[in-house]
């Protein structure tokens, strides 16, 4: 529906400005999700989901893979980026160009030009599954941005502040949808609440997440 329907609500802005360094670009990545989904599908046959133990003991909820030069990893000794899947004992496989290049689009579209990421989280949620709050701060280079790309069913993302305490807004991302996070917004706390039960024509009832970082 367009905003020229005379029925109807009107369509969101394309572009919505959260706070000094946070955008969503809603639909961003629109054109290119059957793509990313079956991109997705050949990278977890090479290093497949798996849920981390954090730190604490527990295991997350989230399934998590990456590609890239180096991956995100959780273990009972804490959080690292490692060039070797500790799963596969090999490389994590190289970043496919689609998503460099749609990561690179998003970031200078948010202002962020010249945006490298050797980094793609692959976070795989089912109904149920949620991220607590947490801040990301295990990466080397925070004048960079991430770049977080969803798809599948919607999630109700948790957007706090820089202190714990502050309030928490719930944000709906839906397929296709972009969000920038850098500058002063690079540190805030923020989570997504448990997801729902729900169906997507391409992922049937999950959700993925892709998170492009510059980790070293
Ligand atoms: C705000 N993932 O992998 S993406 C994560 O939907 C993570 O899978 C969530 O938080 C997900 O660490 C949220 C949005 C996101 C990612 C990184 C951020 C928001 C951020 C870093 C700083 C501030
Ligand atoms: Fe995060």
């Amino acid at each position: 529906m367009s905003n020229g329907d005379l029925f109807g609500p009107p369509d969101l802005p394309a572009k919505e400005v959260f706070a000094e360094g946070a955008m969503l670009l809603r639909r961003f990545a629109a054109d290119v999700e059957r793509p990313l989904l079956d991109t997705v599908g050949q990278l977890i046959a090479i290093s497949p989901l798996r849920q981390m133990t954090t730190p604490g003991g527990f295991r997350m909820s989230v399934a998590m893979t990456n590609t890239g030069a180096v991956g995100w990893v959780s273990d009972p000794h804490g959080y690292r980026y490692d060039p070797i899947d500790p799963l596969t004992g090999a490389q994590w496989p190289v970043m496919p160009e689609l998503f460099r290049d749609l990561a690179r689009r998003a970031a200078s579209s948010a202002g962020f030009d010249g945006f490298e990421p050797d980094a793609c989280l692959i976070n795989r949620y089912e109904p149920g599954t949620r991220l607590s709050l947490h801040r990301d701060y295990d990466e080397r280079d925070a004048r960079a941005p991430i770049v977080s790309v969803s798809l599948g069913v919607p999630a109700r993302f948790l957007w706090g502040g820089l202190k714990r305490t502050d309030a928490i807004k719930r944000v709906p991302l839906l397929s296709g949808d972009v969000v920038v996070w850098g500058g002063p917004s690079r540190f805030v706390y923020h989570g997504v609440a448990p997801i729902k039960v729900d169906e997507h024509p391409l992922t049937g009832p999950q959700r993925i997440n892709l998170t492009f970082r510059k980790a070293r």
